[in-house]
């Protein structure tokens, strides 16, 4: 089995990859203040000269880009390169407010599929892979990224696109699909429209699962494990920067692998700016370092994370980053404590008798953030036994104030109530403010 797609980049010693991240940098930096007016004055108005530009510890000197940046300048305007060396647009999904668009060039493309290429071999996947996309097709970048990588890894496609559970579960059967491309509430789906049919997992020839584009917690990776029977890796990435491919689990299945030849990462305080301290969570920062037609410069993400130094048993020295905790416009603020839904969902996944979904809803009294979590029960449980259903709410309320230290309201619904999605799944119903992003 290949167990790296380009050893000779993946396993670089750090300071022949810090050299050739600063080269890039520079090349990039050259790049935007020659084709990008944005940038141009950006810089030129904070004093920066691209010229001057000699250590990767400038980088914090740099200004960041943000989404509002990039909605100011719809649809082209932080294009690199004139339309005619563009070849494919994407826009983001646009689920926190108006989309964003993003052009590559060829080279663009080449080196996602190479990115792609790369996770899905940290992951398990090789040519004798059936890889079944149920990412949807079309400006989000979840389908054609993973479809491009898995092609270029050799793989037999099945670009199933999202939705269609029936058809979806027909297909792996038939197929004799061994890699499922999902985010991983929808995994749960298939698994629970499996279970419904009677399926006979162990008769399926699944065995890897690759699962993005939506935070989960290791409560949920077991669940699928266990449900469908197969590894399940995470991936990150995201449309402004590129779309998956940024980084990637391998499977040790203890933080995603950064492409850090082609992205550079930091995790920056949200509030002061400054850089965290190495180790602490705080809001992903990418740079590009070889995209042509859409290069970013210290993109806030607004995803939280953190940066994982230690050395990897797999070999890899690129440095990983740790599943996403939540983004910044997800936090909620209860009773003064922090919370994050992933926090809740780690909780939940833990208390037999409930199922998998569930809902969190958001409104505001006064200045503090009122929550009630709506959780599915599991199917034939008690619904009709008052005293049990209490107990059980109850019990709910109990850990999530032990382990998060807030109360919140806890209401059981019936199972199936709760929305089901073929993409990501809406976790959060924030009433807070009708004009939040
Ligand atoms: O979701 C790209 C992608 C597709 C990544 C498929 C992986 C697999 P966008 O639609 O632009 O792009 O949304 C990006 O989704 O900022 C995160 O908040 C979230 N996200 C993506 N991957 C993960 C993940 C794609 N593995 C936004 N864990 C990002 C947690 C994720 N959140």
């Amino acid at each position: 089995m290949t167990k790296y797609w380009e050893e000779e980049k993946e396993c670089m010693s750090r300071s022949d990859l810090e050299q050739l991240q600063l080269e890039r940098l520079q090349s990039t930096l050259f790049r935007v203040t020659t084709h990008v007016p944005f940038y141009r004055k950006k810089f030129k108005e904070e004093g920066i000269d691209p010229d001057g530009f000699t250590s990767l510890a400038d980088l914090s000197k740099l200004p960041f880009t943000t989404k509002d940046d990039l909605r100011h300048n719809y649809p082209y305007g932080l294009f690199a390169v004139p339309l005619r060396d563009i070849v494919r647009l994407h826009a983001s999904s646009g689920t926190t407010g108006m989309a964003t668009v993003v052009g590559y060039t060829k080279n663009d493309l080449k080196t996602w599929s190479t990115m792609v290429a790369r996770i899905m071999t940290a992951a398990g996947v090789t040519n004798d892979d059936v890889v079944q996309i149920a990412f949807g097709y079309g400006m989000f970048t979840g389908g054609f990224g993973l479809h491009y990588g898995a092609e270029r890894l050799g793989a037999s496609v099945i670009p199933i696109s999202s939705g269609n559970t029936k058809r979806q579960i027909q297909i792996i059967q038939d197929f004799r699909t061994t890699t499922m491309v999902c985010t991983p509430s929808y995994a749960l789906v298939l698994a629970d429209a499996m279970a419904a049919m009677d399926i006979n997992i162990n008769a399926l020839s699944l065995k890897f699962g690759l699962f993005g584009g939506e935070p989960w917690s290791e409560q949920m990776r077991r669940e699928i494990e266990t449900k469908l029977h197969i590894i399940a890796t995470d991936n990150y990435g995201l449309s402004e920067v590129m779309g998956p491919g940024v980084a990637g689990e391998c499977l040790e299945r203890n933080g995603l692998h950064i492409n850090e030849d082609h992205f550079l990462v930091e995790i920056i305080n949200p509030e002061t700016l400054e850089p965290m301290p190495a180790g602490e969570v705080g809001e992903v920062v990418v740079t590009t370092l070889t995209k042509e037609g859409f290069p970013v410069i210290r993109y806030r993400t607004r995803d939280l994370a953190r940066i994982i130094d230690a050395p990897c048993a797999c070999g890899r020295t690129l440095r990983r980053l740790s599943r996403i905790i939540g983004r910044t416009d997800d936090m909620l603020i209860i009773k003064g404590v922090n919370v994050y839904p992933m926090q809740i969902e780690a909780i939940l996944f833990d208390i037999q008798g409930i199922g998998p979904h569930y809902q969190i809803i958001v409104e505001r009294e006064g200045r503090l953030d009122k929550v009630q979590v709506l959780v599915e029960v599991v199917e034939g449980i008690f619904f009709d036994q008052m005293k049990k259903q209490r107990q059980l709410v109850d019990h709910i309320k109990k850990r999530l104030a032990a382990e998060l230290g807030i109360g919140v309201e806890v209401k059981l619904v019936e199972e199936k109530t709760l929305e089901r999605s073929a993409g990501k799944a809406k976790r959060v119903i924030d009433k807070r403010s009708q004009t939040r992003e």
